[in-house]
């Protein structure tokens, strides 16, 4: 490695992979850590165009104070002031944090501490609740403990692996890449349970497109002929607790081809995969957490691992991927309401005791917080009267968010950290705290299989920005609490930290970094807890069959499938289920800003199968209502088969500050599990309609415009200008003062295009028409990078399309070497490239990330050589 290299790790999601960025001499050159254990030297899309998100100009540079800028000391002042004005008028309860699995461990410590030990307020939650919630409750559950049995390389040594609510393809990319390359090599059977085909069923074996909210049925099912085909593992089975009730319960609950939908044979193959197959991994994530039950379905899961012992051992354990880089880091500082630090209970007073006097907290009590959804509904109803959040936009992420933004609206004292200048949240703030972001913080991460890795700065904070556990701290140190909160870094807190884990811990708490309390910091080795001793890290835990309870047994948990609450009726007749796409980061405000990354999907898309969009009069790349009891958006449609009858999927990204109507969480139930507390946000009932507007159109400008005026607009970046895609009833007219304008128009198709031209150099471009521009997009935005334009380019301008033999204008298909779908085509039409592996030699397209290998399969099955070639 270069000298002048840092080792850091990726910020998004909790496959945590190693980055490597170094000095290159017009900036930084960034690549996969080989060193690091998570991903050996591979990044995905994300966190190969990490650097075109370090966009200075789009971030929160200074403290604001109701709208004006000051300076930290005054910002310090302001926040410990009202927060000190809350407490003594109302008491500290009136007071909570809502923090996020994006704080780095150090931040999120000094947080929960702050709160719970000193202000004396049990309400501090996290976005987990909307993430984890459920996989923490059932791991608690089955284990005693919330720990994760096994790891990555298990998925590599697995010859069965069901991948249950997980889309690992496009939020796991990395981890998906490492089970690929080991099926290739080995043949590991691959079975996806998901309502819809995605890309992850790429490498799929069976895919079950079980009916949503189903999975206790299927697994249940599974456990009463794990015991019917003599599958149990007795041994093992001796020291856990419940089979007798759950295999009871199992056996009497609805039949699974009734409540899933599924075909016999399908099932059936499953389960004689399953049972036949020792060493089976089983992964899951938002499908079975986000549910209102999933406690329930995580327990269904773990439940037919504890009956067979495959829990811990090599290649064989339930594996619950996190999302989000910190998310188990939050977890093991107690992050969330119903825990306290280092994986204490709040309900368990010898443990509160421990904490209060490690702390020297006299202020800390006993008892569980409000949980996520409650907590705004606490807000809402006027019980807590000052929330902080941090590194987190609730207003675009949390269920019935346009009652969130009512609530965070009358709340007195609302306190937001983030690192950008603009997020809906930050709209509602009294209080702005510009927060450093990756890249310029320090500290370390927890990823998926327990491994603790170091995120290293390379490059200054802007402006005034400061360490999210800087502010913290500084604010509990205004407070009045001097000693608690002297802080002299981050490596400091780390080490209180490790020391809280092992304080009094003879093994009843599974989270133990002991044995790093001495560690250097700044060299610190990516490793697994429980770290006991001085270099240990544990790959797997429990295997042996010895669990966290008191008694040392796990435990099987008795549960029955359960329709979820809002069952799909006349008025609201189709299934919403929300999430992710493969190159963008929930509320998009890092994510957004690296062109390249919006070349996938630059809109939000309602995907619904060919019989809804005939049933509901939608038609491909038209426009759409979505509305639920709780709110709408305007989306455009798009028709798939791989999206089943009844449900239409929606994705999560999109804000009130880059669409007009596309916050798909205005839509969701908040509804929650009642063991976890976790929304149910892939399961609500709604209402499509065709919405046909009056125009369609496209925008490329140089500068960010204001398009309110249009009913239906989107927004991304590209390499030199703002590009909007827009619709509405009533035509808008824009103004470039001191340009020479061009038009074409076509008054028989209704379509106009108008160029505008400063020195001619592009400034802006319009096409509208009846329907969505058919135009060049991609050689478009490109002209906005040259100086003057040729003759020939602005008669092409005009026409929409890249003049002939010119660059292309077609979509992105690899965000990670920027690929596009033309270059592709071209490659298969004069006959160079037949297979992926071709592609993939002569463009690289495909041999980053791999997660565009689905689409340039799509491509070449459908496009052909020329007849010459
Ligand atoms: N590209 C990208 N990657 C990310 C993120 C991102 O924003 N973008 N976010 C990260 C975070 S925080 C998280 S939590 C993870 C989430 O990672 P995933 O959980 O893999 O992603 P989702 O798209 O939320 O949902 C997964 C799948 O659950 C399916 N599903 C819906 N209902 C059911 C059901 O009832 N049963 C079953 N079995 N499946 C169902 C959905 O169809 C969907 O395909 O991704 C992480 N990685
Ligand atoms: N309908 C529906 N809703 C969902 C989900 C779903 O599948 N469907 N998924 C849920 C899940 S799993 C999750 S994890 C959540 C995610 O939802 P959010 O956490 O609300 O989404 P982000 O966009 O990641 O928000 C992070 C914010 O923190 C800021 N930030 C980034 N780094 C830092 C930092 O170092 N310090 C500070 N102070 N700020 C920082 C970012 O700019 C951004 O504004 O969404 C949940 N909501
Ligand atoms: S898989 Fe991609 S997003 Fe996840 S940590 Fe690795 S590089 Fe980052
Ligand atoms: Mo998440």
């Amino acid at each position: 490695m270069a000298e002048d290299s840092v080792r850091t790790t990726c910020p998004y999601c909790g496959v945590g992979c190693g980055v490597v960025v170094s000095r290159t001499r017009d900036g930084f050159a960034i690549g996969g850590d080989p060193d690091h254990p998570a991903n050996r030297g591979r990044l995905c899309s994300k966190g190969i165009n990490l650097l075109h998100t370090l966009d200075d100009g789009t971030r929160l540079t200074e403290p604001m104070v109701d709208g004006r800028a000051i300076g930290w000391a005054g910002a310090i002042a302001a926040t410990a002031d009202r927060l000190r004005h809350v407490i003594d008028e109302h008491g500290p309860e009136a007071v909570a944090f809502y923090a996020s699995g994006q704080l780095l461990t150090e931040d999120y410590y000094v947080a929960n501490k702050l709160l719970k030990g000193f202000i004396g307020s049990p309400h501090i939650d996290t976005n987990s609740r909307l993430c984890m919630a459920s996989t923490v409750a059932g791991h608690k559950r089955a284990f005693g403990a919330d720990a994760v049995p096994g790891c990555y390389e298990d998925l590599e040594i697995a010859d069965l692996v069901i991948l249950v609510g997980s889309n690992l393809a496009w939020c796991h990319p990395v981890l998906f890449q490492r089970l690929k390359a080991a099926r290739a090599e080995r043949g590991t059977k691959v079975v996806v349970i998901d309502p819809r085909r995605t890309a992850t069923c790429e490498i799929a074996d069976l895919h079950l497109p079980l009916k949503p909210g189903s999975d206790v049925a299927l697994f249940n099912g599974l456990l009463a002929q794990l015991a019917e085909t003599g599958a149990l593992d007795h041994p093992f089975l001796s020291n856990v607790a419940g089979l007798k009730a759950a295999l009871e319960t199992a056996q009497a609950d609805v039949p699974v081809a009734q409540a899933c939908g599924l075909e016999s044979d399908e099932v059936a193959t499953f389960f004689d995969w399953f049972t036949r197959t020792p060493r089976t991994v089983t992964v899951f994530s938002q499908g079975v957490n986000q549910s209102s039950q999933g406690t329930d379905k995580v327990n269904a899961i773990l439940n037919v691992h504890l009956a067979t012992g495959r829990v811990g051992k090599p290649g064989a354990t339930p594996f619950s991927v996190t999302g989000q880089p910190n998310a188990m880091g939050g977890r093991e500082v107690g992050g969330l309401a119903n825990q306290l630090a280092a994986h204490m209970n709040p309900d368990d007073p010898a443990d509160v005791d421990r904490l209060r006097r490690f702390w020297k907290a006299p202020a800390l009590r006993g008892g569980q917080g409000l949980k996520a959804v409650d907590l705004f509904r606490a807000v809402e109803d006027g019980r807590i009267k000052a929330l902080w959040i941090m590194a987190t936009n609730p207003a675009v992420s949390l269920p019935d968010s346009d009652r969130v933004r009512a609530a965070l609206a009358k709340c007195p004292l609302v306190i937001v950290s983030d690192v950008v200048a603009d997020t809906d949240t930050l709209r509602l703030a009294h209080i702005r705290l510009p927060a450093t972001a990756w890249g310029e913080k320090d500290g370390t991460v927890t990823n998926s299989e327990r491994r603790i890795s170091r995120q290293r700065p390379f490059r200054p904070a802007p402006g005034l920005a400061r360490p999210d556990w800087w502010i913290i701290s500084e604010v509990g140190r205004a407070l009045g609490w001097e000693k608690a909160f002297s802080y002299t870094g981050p490596a400091a807190i780390f080490r209180e930290h490790a020391r809280l884990s092992a304080f009094e811990n003879d093994g009843a708490r599974a989270f133990h970094i002991g044995g790093a309390v001495r560690a250097k910091y700044d060299t610190l080795e990516p490793f697994q807890w429980p770290c006991r001793k001085v270099g240990q890290s544990t790959a797997r835990l429990y295997g042996d069959g010895r669990f966290t309870t008191v008694d040392g047994r796990g435990a099987m948990i008795t549960v029955s499938w359960q329709a979820p609450r809002d069952l799909p009726s006349l008025r609201w007749p189709v299934i919403a289920n929300t999430g992710r796409y493969r190159d963008q980061w929930h509320t998009m405000t890092r994510t957004g800003l690296a062109p390249r990354l919006s070349g996938h999907r630059s809109e939000p898309l309602a995907e619904v199968s060919p019989r809804d969009a005939a049933a509901w009069n939608l038609r491909d790349g038209g426009l759409t209502r979505v509305t639920s009891p709780h709110g709408d958006a305007l989306l455009r449609v798009r028709v798939t088969e791989d999206q089943p009858p009844g449900q239409v999927f929606l994705p999560i990204h999109w804000s009130d500050s880059g669409a007009a109507r596309a916050v798909v969480s205005r839509l969701v139930t908040g509804h929650v599990d009642p063991v976890s507390g976790q929304p149910e946000s892939k399961y609500t009932p709604v209402r499509l309609e065709p919405w046909v507007p009056a125009w369609q159109g496209l925008l490329l400008a140089r500068s960010a415009m204001d398009v309110s005026g249009a009913v239906y607009w989107v927004r991304h970046h590209a390499e030199g200008c703002e590009v909007y895609d827009l619709a509405g009833d009533v035509g808008l007219d824009f103004a470039f003062n001191g340009c020479e304008r061009i038009d074409y128009s076509d008054a028989r198709r209704g379509i106009t295009r108008t160029a505008w031209l400063r020195d001619g150099r592009l400034e802006a471009a319009l096409f509208v028409g009846p329907d969505r521009p058919q135009v060049a997009r991609g050689w478009l935005d490109k002209q906005f990078a040259t100086e003057i334009l040729r003759d020939a380019d602005r008669a092409a301008l005009l026409a929409g399309q890249a003049p002939s033999g010119a660059t292309d204008g077609s979509r992105q298909v690899c965000a990670c070497f920027g690929v596009s779908l033309h270059a592709i085509e071209e490659a298969v039409a004069d006959g160079r490239a037949r297979t992926v592996d071709d592609i993939g030699r002569l463009l690289r397209a495909g041999t980053g990330c791999g997660s565009c290998v689905s689409d340039i399969k799509e491509v070449l099955s459908q496009s052909k050589p020329n007849q010459a070639a």
